[in-house]
């Protein structure tokens, strides 16, 4: 690999992907493989934290991989992986476990969040998720990790345990940088405006799907909860309608101030429609290479495998300095 940054970042295999995950995240991805050494990663291994049906979770899978070449990451370029391929981030996870602190763990907001949200199975694995996390990052010495805003907690963490690590063994970690979009790094909720827009909301209005067809984009932006002013304008308060607004801003690159100016005078409902198709536009075409890419299974495990072999090597030198590092025998 050229001497360039490096970027790390992964997204979980927990059902298809959200217009959250795609303008917060995964559509920044694209264009960072010109400037800098990519690596990204479907983390199967993470989304376990949660229960999931094996089957589906396999399935899930191999869907995040093949549409995260649908949205344009080039297995030419970039390093594109499966996480449970490349058992380093299992080993570096158990080590940087041993120097992170049960206390900094409880403060994760996305741990309390999930612990009540499956109060039934509050597994050690949700605790330790972004202990995961950091190794992941961590095991390749990535400079900077594109990731919504929700994830920035997580990543100061990971800093932080980088930072303990060199303290206590001598510097050897880069200590790894959020890259949060400017606009779009938190999609609300269609019917919640004030709750991020998750995989895992129960209320199929709520999430626009990448892989939702034209007719259903439609339908859901349509019945988007709103204000009962009438104007298309951003400004505090009007949750719903600013958010309509930062994604269309997102599909279309119009500014707010074109924005405001192209409805002005007219109603919600003409505002909602061409938000709509926008966005249903501007998928399209990953839909399209979605369908093209499934359907052909041994291309995709050629990329996989591929993907991890490259991962191993690159992670491997990484781990095993660290194995040395902590005082472990050399095996050879
Ligand atoms: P879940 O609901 O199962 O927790 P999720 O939708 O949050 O999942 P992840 O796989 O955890 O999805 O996230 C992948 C990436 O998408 C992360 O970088 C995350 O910050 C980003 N992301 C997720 N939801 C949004 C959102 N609503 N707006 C912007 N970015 C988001
Ligand atoms: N925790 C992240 C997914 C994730 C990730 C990573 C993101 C796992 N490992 C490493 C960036 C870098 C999430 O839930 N979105």
């Amino acid at each position: 690999m050229e001497d360039k940054k490096l970027i790390f970042s992964g997204i979980q295999p927990t059902g298809t992907f959200t217009l959250g995950n795609y303008i917060g995240a995964v559509r920044n991805w694209k264009p960072l493989q010109d400037e800098y050494n990519c690596i990204y990663c479907v983390v199967d291994m993470h989304a376990i934290t949660v229960r999931q049906d094996p089957i589906k979770l396999r399935q899930n899978t191999l869907n995040s991989y093949a549409l995260l070449m649908a949205c344009g990451i080039d297995v030419e370029k970039s390093i594109l992986f499966i996480q449970s391929h490349v058992k380093t981030h299992a080993e570096l996870s158990w080590i940087l476990g041993c120097n992170t602190q049960f206390g900094e763990l409880s403060r994760m907001t996305q741990f309390k969040d999930k612990s009540q949200r499956h109060a039934d199975d509050v597994n050690s694995g949700l605790f330790t998720y972004p202990v995961l996390m950091a190794a992941d990052i961590l095991a390749y010495n990535a400079d900077l990790v594109p990731v919504g805003v929700d994830q920035k907690q997580h990543l100061e963490l990971a800093r932080n345990i980088a930072q303990r690590f060199n303290q206590r063994y001598g510097d050897f970690f880069t200590l790894p940088e959020p890259y949060i979009a400017e606009i779009g790094a938190k999609v609300m909720s269609l019917q919640d405006p004030t709750k991020k827009m998750s995989k895992s909301d129960d209320n199929p209005n709520a999430v626009i799907l990448i892989l939702d067809d034209k007719d259903t984009i439609i339908r859901k932006f349509k019945r988007a909860v709103t204000d009962s002013e009438a104007e298309v304008c951003y400004r505090d308060g009007k949750d719903g309608i600013n958010n309509l607004m930062t994604i269309y801003s997102s599909v279309t690159g119009k500014n707010f101030a074109e924005i405001e100016s192209e409805f002005s005078g007219k109603g919600y409902g003409d505002f909602k429609l061409a938000v709509g198709e926008a966005v249903a536009d501007h998928l399209e075409p990953i839909r399209t290479e979605f369908a093209r890419l499934s359907a052909d299974k041994a291309y995709l495990k050629k990329c996989y495998t591929e993907g991890a072999e490259k991962a191993i090597r690159y992670s491997q030198r990484i781990v095993s300095k660290v194995y040395r590092k902590v005082g472990f025998v050399d095996k050879t």
